[in-house]
């Protein structure tokens, strides 16, 4: 547009043009925000047709857009728990969850599920199109987890999308069912701890945007770091689900740090701090069946409030376990969609409703709209699956490991990035060995990272245990295992291993209190005006909480949606893999807008390295350079 616009400059046209023309003409820069917003896309596609996208193979086959689409009747309106709590408050809700004879079902596709399956890069685009005929087509659902965990850096990190714009667009399209979101506690989204002030705010954001249950947890099971959170749920009248990081086994009189005991009194805490649900995170799926039937049976004896359990299908047990949970009187499972269930993530929605055939709990599905819904996340799998570990069966290895399903996929990736893809044997069996060096501590986020981070440097420095103890003094641990060491993530039940615990701080003193307690508040006018400086213009109360939890992510993602507009427009396919010479792409940039590009060639790369391609963009011919890396 630009050349163009130059080139018919009367002036330029005409045989007098100064050589300072150009840069004494600014209107030549003056293009509309569409026509603007197209030349940024085009350099992204471009980019990514030249270059790739990170950590994906180009070698994969090219995937188009092959998507079945479902579309069903609105529901008959019925007491769904999501009007109950918006009605009568989160007491009202637990209570109309406590009366129900039959399990009710968490939906983690659009979170938990990708998370584990392939390192969380499911776009918002995919989701938001399904989202109004997963209403409609399982109004049932308890709710449908959406959002926290890994996706809210991974949205700005990898995807270049605000991970607060797809809560308010899935708010938008869910307006009946319940939006849940996992909260790492006092580590919010992040993997350290923050000030209360900011998981205040932070809490008080996402109940804004969307969410109406909260799913708490503290990566060592640490009551103080989840109270606040639990608090400030409670205040702002949604549902606070505290969860226990499941570790261990209880049915091993070996692994008594964690037995039956610890989980009971566990959850009376949480219950005693405002807890309105429990949870069960059994993020690696090592609950075993005889243990989910004996913890849920205790629970629901011993407790007021409801009781929810997740867990990751790794070991291939899932669906078992699942069974005898309802068995004992579970009150909600997580589970995804089969195109989106088994291994690494949750066992499959489709799978429960027919293993509780002819079982007066078995969950009220519309298995015919689940199993429909399914072809949709069927069709967009593929785009996926280059993220992914490519499991391809249950790993009961894992039993003994305990490594978080979402971990596993990242982990795996991180192994490949410092070579030691070849040795990724070794590093789950030193993670094993690690979490007793470190006193045997739950392992979930950001634990499970500290103990994946000390598992990958003694791999790769050919270190044991043993080595560890006797040259600890010299050898430079990683950023997470000192903090941790240093208790800045709190507390493990029974305390640290102390002489490790020395040898790694090398005579800094550790925290014996919650982290939060000291950390200086954040001043959010200060951040306020930082932010909008950055941002060019008054930043958003979200804008200036991302820019405290993540500042250098959202930084990166400042600058890469200046030079490439809105990427989250942009078809999956074409976002991971840019076009192909022949392909037409319509980019759909506003509301019943089409502009409709076809990328004609792509030239040889000249002595610098740099190609041109040729586009039609509406017809006019459009040429974008790109320096090829390769
Ligand atoms: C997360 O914290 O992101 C998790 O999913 C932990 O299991
Ligand atoms: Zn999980």
């Amino acid at each position: 547009p630009f050349l163009k616009k130059l080139i018919q400059h009367p002036i330029f046209k005409s045989e007098f043009a100064p050589t300072t023309f150009v840069d004494n003409t600014p209107e030549l820069f003056d293009l509309k925000p569409e026509t603007q917003k197209v030349t940024k896309l085009l350099n992204y596609i471009a980019n990514t047709t030249v270059n790739g996208y990170p950590g994906l193979d180009s070698k994969n086959s090219y995937l188009t857009v092959n998507q079945y689409h479902p579309h069903f009747e609105e529901p008959q309106q019925q007491l769904s728990a999501k009007k109950i709590l918006d009605e009568s408050g989160p007491e009202a809700a637990v209570e109309w969850l406590k009366r129900q004879p039959k399990v009710l079902l968490t939906d983690t596709t659009m979170r938990d599920a990708h998370q584990s399956l392939f390192a969380t890069r499911m776009r918002t685009k995919d989701m938001v199109e399904i989202a109004d005929q997963v209403q409609k087509g399982l109004p049932n659902l308890f709710s449908a987890e959406v959002w926290g965990g890994a996706t809210f850096d991974v949205a700005y990190r990898f995807l270049g999308e605000d991970p607060w714009d797809r809560l308010r667009q899935l708010r938008q399209k869910m307006p009946n069912t319940m939006l849940q979101m996992l909260l790492r506690g006092s580590n919010a989204v992040g993997y350290q701890n923050y000030p209360d002030n900011v998981i205040d705010e932070f809490i008080r954001l996402s109940a804004q945007n969307g969410i109406d249950v909260f799913r708490i947890f503290d990566s060592l099971n640490w009551v103080p770091q989840m109270e606040e959170s639990i608090k400030m749920v409670r205040d702002n009248n949604k549902i606070a689900e505290a969860a226990m990081a499941y570790t261990g086994d209880i049915l091993n009189p070996d692994r008594a740090k964690y037995d039956l005991h610890y989980y009971v009194s566990l959850a009376k805490e949480l219950q005693a701090a405002g807890a309105h649900i429990i949870g069960i995170k059994d993020m690696a799926g090592i609950l075993r069946p005889q243990a989910a039937y004996e913890l849920v049976s205790e629970l629901k004896d011993q407790l007021d409030i409801p009781v929810h359990l997740h867990t990751h299908d790794t070991t291939g047990n899932g669906i078992y376990l699942y069974s005898e949970a309802i068995r004992a009187g579970v009150d909600v499972v997580d589970v995804a969609t089969s195109a989106m269930a088994g291994t690494t993530s949750q066992p499959s929605m489709q799978s429960l409703y027919y293993a509780l055939s002819g079982d007066k709990r078995q969950p009220d599905l519309n298995i015919k709209n689940a199993e429909k819904l399914d072809e949709y996340w069927a069709g967009i799998r593929p785009y996926y699956e280059g993220f992914g570990t490519q499991l391809n069966g249950p790993q009961t290895e894992i039993y003994q490991i305990e490594m978080p399903g979402g971990q596993y996929t990242n982990l795996h990736q991180q192994a490949n990035a410092v070579r030691l893809g070849d040795r990724w044997d070794e590093v789950k069996d030193m993670y094993a060995e690690v979490n007793q060096m470190f006193g045997d501590i739950p392992k979930v986020t950001p634990s499970s990272k500290v103990v994946g981070d000390m598992a990958l440097f003694m791999v790769q420095n050919d270190l044991t245990p043993a080595l560890v103890m006797e040259n600890g003094k010299q050898l430079n641990f990683p950023e997470s295992v000192v903090n941790f060491f240093r208790g800045d993530l709190g507390q493990p039940a029974g305390g640290f291993p102390q002489k490790l615990q020395k040898i790694i701080l090398k005579g800094e003193k550790p925290l014996d209190v919650r982290p939060g307690s000291l950390a200086k508040p954040a001043n959010f006018e200060i951040e306020r005006k930082n932010t909008s400086k950055i941002l060019g213009y008054s930043a958003s109360d979200e804008e200036v909480m991302s820019f405290i939890l993540y500042p250098d992510v959202m930084a990166d993602y400042i600058n890469r949606r200046a030079e490439f507009g809105p990427m989250p427009l942009l078809d999956t396919p074409v976002f991971f893999r840019g076009m192909r010479i022949g392909q037409r792409v319509d980019l759909k940039l506003g509301k019943g807008q089409s502009t409709i590009v076809v990328l004609r060639e792509i030239s040889d790369a000249n002595e610098d390295g740099q190609r041109s391609l040729f586009f039609d963009v509406n017809g006019q011919n459009e040429e974008v350079i790109i320096h090829d890396i390769n």
